[in-house]
């Protein structure tokens, strides 16, 4: 198989740690220091949304609107414990050596046991809380402005609502990649704050002459357009398809991955989904060894769409 030149693209655990380690120390450090904020806006409708935001692929922060959701209003990590208990959770799956099944209180009892310890962060990342708590959607009504999400047509209602709750303690980090599919992310955050350091979706991580990462030349190129900002509760984040973005938890933090497929995106989406899934039923140890570190990630988003769809995994033909 042909190996992703880019190492911001890369899935492999040594890429992931090197990429990771460039937001610590050296050049991409030091550009983030000082990279802008993101436009801001507040009070805007759907149609100057689309025409200056969704039209022009512009990153924007919607500063509180959903300021009045149910869940931002009232959810904390012991209110949902209260009402998801008992559901099975994987904690840190996005780290294959960490990665442990537990319950929804059992993860909400460990941040307990492991605060001010020193103790690595807690990370539950990308729960798909629609195939065991269905009721939390309740909390975060549909936003007008994702209304274009096509999936809906693409899936049926069901299958266009599999969004995500992340949910973590301070220190927490989402290691920095673009999102399958070719979907927009429509983030919320609904508890505690997050810092979102985001790349243009044609930046590119190349080993330079001596072999090693070029992370200057990633820097210096225009392509990057690197910046920086917070997400505050009841703020949403619109970040066009295949933008790259690293976040890190500056408090213990509840955000809704709510994501939306451009129909200008439709053919890219298709055939992605298609080839994962093929790749996945023809040849998983490939998939295993390029995504080692989120191969059962990939497998529970294609068990949570086929949940959604009504499809029974148990068969292959109906
Ligand atoms: O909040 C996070 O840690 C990651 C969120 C994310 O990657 C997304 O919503 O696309």
């Amino acid at each position: 198989m042909a190996v992703e030149p880019n190492y911001l693209k890369r899935r492999d655990l040594a890429s992931l740690k090197a990429v990771e380690a460039a937001f610590h120390q050296g050049p991409l450090a030091e550009a983030y220091a000082s990279a802008p904020d993101i436009e801001r806006r507040s009070g805007i409708g759907r149609e100057e949304f689309d025409a200056e935001y969704r039209a022009k692929g512009r990153p924007v922060v919607l500063e509180g609107y959903a300021a009045d959701w149910p869940s931002v209003r009232t959810w904390s990590f012991e209110h949902l414990a209260e009402r998801c208990g008992s559901l099975p959770v994987v904690v840190d799956s996005y780290n294959s050596a960490a990665a442990r099944s537990t319950t929804f209180g059992g993860f909400v009892e460990m941040l307990k046991a492991s605060a001010g310890t020193g103790a690595a962060p807690i990370y539950l990342q990308e729960w798909y809380y629609k195939t065991s708590a269905p009721e939390l959607a309740a909390d975060m009504p549909e936003l007008d402005i994702a209304r274009y999400d096509f999936r809906r047509k693409l899936y049926g209602d069901a299958g266009s609502t599999n969004h995500q709750l992340w949910l973590g303690q301070q220190g927490g980090i989402t290691r920095l990649h673009q999102d399958s599919y070719s979907v927009d992310v429509l983030h919320a955050q609904i508890v505690g704050e997050k810092l979102w350091s985001i790349m243009g979706p044609d930046a590119e991580l190349l080993p330079g002459p001596d072999g090693e990462l070029d992370v200057e030349a990633l820097c210096a190129s225009p392509a990057a357009q690197l910046t920086r900002f917070a997400l505050r509760p009841g703020d949403v984040l619109y970040l066009p398809a295949w933008w790259f973005h690293r976040i890190e938890l500056l408090s213990d933090s509840i955000g809704l991955g709510r994501k939306a497929l451009d129909e200008a995106n439709l053919q890219l989406h298709v055939r992605q989904r298609v080839g994962e899934l093929l790749a996945l039923a023809l040849n998983p140890d490939e998939l295993r060894r390029t995504h080692s570190e989120l191969f059962d990630v990939v497998m529970a988003r294609g068990r949570a769409l086929a949940h959604q769809m009504d499809i029974d995994l148990s068969r292959l033909r109906q």
